[in-house]
């Protein structure tokens, strides 16, 4: 017998909040804010956030209690932003998408994605190391 598939809510979600490219460099040891936009069906209040995970290697946002809660996007409903570490998300170069995931607290699972960039962009170094490989053979 199959399990009763359970509702998935797909909240909004926002990359960098403050960027529209949502640049994403994979090799970055930093931190990449991701913001959960609330709305008439989706409360961030009601994130269990000990369930959130972020990427392909399920990043746990980076301060246990953390996120900051409020109005980021000025509609009206709270929004909850977190941090991920980059090293730790498993997101690599070509990626298109990150997904955020978590249960709600009334258990209700949910899953948004958005867009990214994560065009590799040399740095200077990597062109000279390719020239002197490139002549040591
Ligand atoms: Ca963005
Ligand atoms: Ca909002």
């Amino acid at each position: 017998m199959a399990a009763t598939p359970v509702p998935v809510a797909e909240p909004e979600i926002d990359v960098r909040p403050w960027s529209r490219r949502n640049r994403l460099n994979p090799f970055s040891r930093g931190l990449l804010p991701v913001a959960l936009l609330g709305d008439e069906e989706f409360a961030v209040a009601d994130v269990d956030r000990s369930t959130l995970r972020f990427g392909p290697d399920g990043a746990a946002p980076k301060h246990r209690r953390h996120g900051f809660v409020w109005d980021l996007n000025r509609d009206g409903e709270d929004d909850l932003l977190l941090h991920f570490r980059i090293p730790d998300t498993g997101i690599a170069v070509g990626d298109g998408e990150a997904c955020p995931e978590g249960v709600t607290q009334g258990g209700v699972p949910f899953r948004a994605c958005d867009e990214i960039d994560t065009t590799f962009r040399a740095p200077w170094w990597w062109w000279l190391f390719w020239w002197w490989f490139g002549w040591l053979h």
